[in-house]
């Protein structure tokens, strides 16, 4: 179920003059609520910044954890920069969940990390110290509170983890 939004607006009792300047401000504003940042979260997400996130109750292998956040028209989470990791790690901690898969892989070139499905350059890392460490063929990234919620890579088929799912803020919002 998609949150609704709402707002009230008394125009009735304004001058010609205020009810155009109010006017302008509230298109602004659904203008800006359509094309920037939005103001709400499908129930069961977590609104920050200009995103929504989901922790799953289930545990997936990588890639099956991949297709449901892609079935929940999102995709599994990605870390942009240390704010966003702190949220995360917030996230798990709240929520008493010890690691969970980030939406990272080295599958095409060993070493080479890059933010899946369509390949993202990574530009901030907080791997553990001796990690990714590519044991036994590690090609999947996670989050994991045995390494102080730094990250770790791990098998992509062979484990099963949660999973936070991604996805914009504005989908779905609804003005009334
Ligand atoms: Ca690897
Ligand atoms: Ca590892």
């Amino acid at each position: 179920m998609i949150r609704k939004c709402s707002f009230i607006f008394r125009i009735d009792t304004m001058s010609t003059k205020n009810r155009r300047y109010y006017l302008v401000i509230a298109f602004s504003l659904l203008f800006l609520s359509f094309f920037n940042t939005g103001w709400c979260c499908p129930d069961g997400w977590t609104a920050y910044r200009v995103s929504c996130y989901h922790i799953s109750r289930d545990s997936q292998n990588w890639f099956n954890a991949l297709k449901m956040c892609e079935i929940h028209d999102s995709y599994l989470v990605h870390i942009d920069n240390v704010d966003e990791n702190v949220f995360i790690t917030h996230l798990l901690q709240t929520s008493n969940t010890n690691n969970t898969w980030l939406g990272a892989t080295d599958w095409t070139v060993e070493g080479t990390w890059l933010w899946e499905p369509h390949g993202h350059k990574m530009d901030y890392t907080n791997f553990a110290p001796g990690q990714p460490n590519n044991y036994h063929t590690q090609n999947c990234l996670l989050m994991d509170a045995a390494h102080h919620y730094q990250w770790n890579d791990l098998g992509c088929l062979t484990s099963t983890r949660h999973y936070i799912c991604e996805r914009g803020q504005n989908t779905g919002f609804i003005i009334g």
